[in-house]
């Protein structure tokens, strides 16, 4: 591609002429916004070890009490980005959130949608439209755009869970909004959703119809997926080990706008993801390695560590135990870049 003319081309008047006309010329401005074959990308390959990460979020416990934070999260902020933009991704945002012993964050619903997985802790649930939902390790709890949400933590000990949100992208959208609710009446039994759908193929009653709303599974407990990829491992001996979190009536992605997978690493094994447009970000579940971008300096991560990393690139993943698996649950922007025609 040859080069095009700069703003220094142009003369100093016209161009505070066009200025003061909100008027921007395109051409010294076009090869940045296409450039040639391969996107440019401010997602930093970059890791948010646990054990840095957990010791402030304890901080933050014994800093700000609950009223004055609704929400106690710590945001993981790609650098690339600018951290006030709160992006691990252009779409992604996550963050950790701790709620201590006895304390409860707020009903509240709102437009973007959101999971959380849960790192550490037991006795929490957050309850979802009325359906209290138990959280346990590696367990992916949705709460998809508008419905109500707030979480209650009765065990002892912190609880420690990792959001993941489309806030960034609601927020550019000029969609990002929230409303604040009256302490939800539970109305459903724990774990109704799941119950519901816990077989795969199996769906509740006789009338069943596809839907065409959300995932109406709001807990996918880690022990399921866990099994699964166990199990297909057992059938696999080589080939990535992977599966997608889909809406169990209709196969859709959990989101319009971020999917999620998890994916399990077989002892000693080294694996190269296909190579795909979106960003992605990557949750240990259980075991440590190294993640890789290009080819470059390889990250090593431990369980309870969350990465990211951007598209256009070859990811390469190692377990660094060689005789255990390790597990990771992946988020990305794939189903928006399927819908946009650009994935
Ligand atoms: C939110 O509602 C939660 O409900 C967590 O736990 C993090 C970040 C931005 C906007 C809303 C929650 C959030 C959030």
């Amino acid at each position: 591609m040859h080069q095009l003319g700069t703003l220094e081309d142009l003369p100093e008047s016209y161009r505070n002429e066009l200025t003061e006309q909100n008027l921007v010329p395109l051409w010294p401005n076009m090869r940045a916004v296409l450039p040639p074959k391969v996107p440019s990308r401010k997602t930093r390959t970059l890791r948010w070890g646990y054990e840095v990460v957990r010791p402030l979020l304890l901080q933050a416990g014994e800093l700000t009490p609950m009223e004055k934070a609704e929400r106690r999260v710590l945001v993981l902020a790609n650098p690339g980005h600018g951290l006030n933009n709160m992006q691990a991704t252009p779409s992604i945002y996550m963050g950790l959130q701790l709620i201590l012993p006895g304390e409860t964050a707020p009903n509240h619903r709102h437009t973007p949608n959101a999971v959380r997985i849960i790192i550490e802790g037991e006795g929490a649930y957050t309850t979802v439209n009325g359906e209290p939902c138990r959280m346990e390790r590696g367990d992916l709890i949705l709460t998809p755009s508008g419905k109500w949400h707030e979480h209650h933590h009765e065990g002892e000990g912190p609880i420690v869970w990792l959001d993941i949100l489309d806030l960034p992208l609601i927020y550019q959208l000029e969609g990002s909004w929230a409303v604040e609710g009256q302490p939800q009446q539970t109305t459903l039994s724990r774990d109704k959703s799941f119950a519901d759908y816990s077989a795969a193929g199996v769906v509740p009653n006789l009338n069943f119809q596809r839907g065409t709303a959300d995932s109406p599974m709001l807990r996918y407990p880690w022990g399921k997926t866990r099994a699964c990829l166990v199990e297909m491992a057992e059938h696999y001996q080589d080939g990535l080990l992977q599966v997608s979190y889909v809406n169990p009536e209709t196969g859709a992605s959990l989101f319009p706008s971020i999917g999620f997978g998890a994916l399990m690493l077989r002892p000693g094994e080294t694996v190269t993801l296909p190579r795909r447009t979106t960003a992605c970000v990557f949750h240990a579940v259980e075991g440590c390695g190294q993640l890789s971008v290009d080819g470059g300096e390889p990250l090593a991560w431990n369980d309870k560590d969350t990465l990211s990393a951007p598209g256009y690139s070859d990811i390469t993943l190692s377990n660094g135990s060689a005789d255990q698996p390790a597990f990771m649950i992946t988020a990305d922007e794939a189903p928006l870049h399927r819908y946009l025609g650009i994935y």
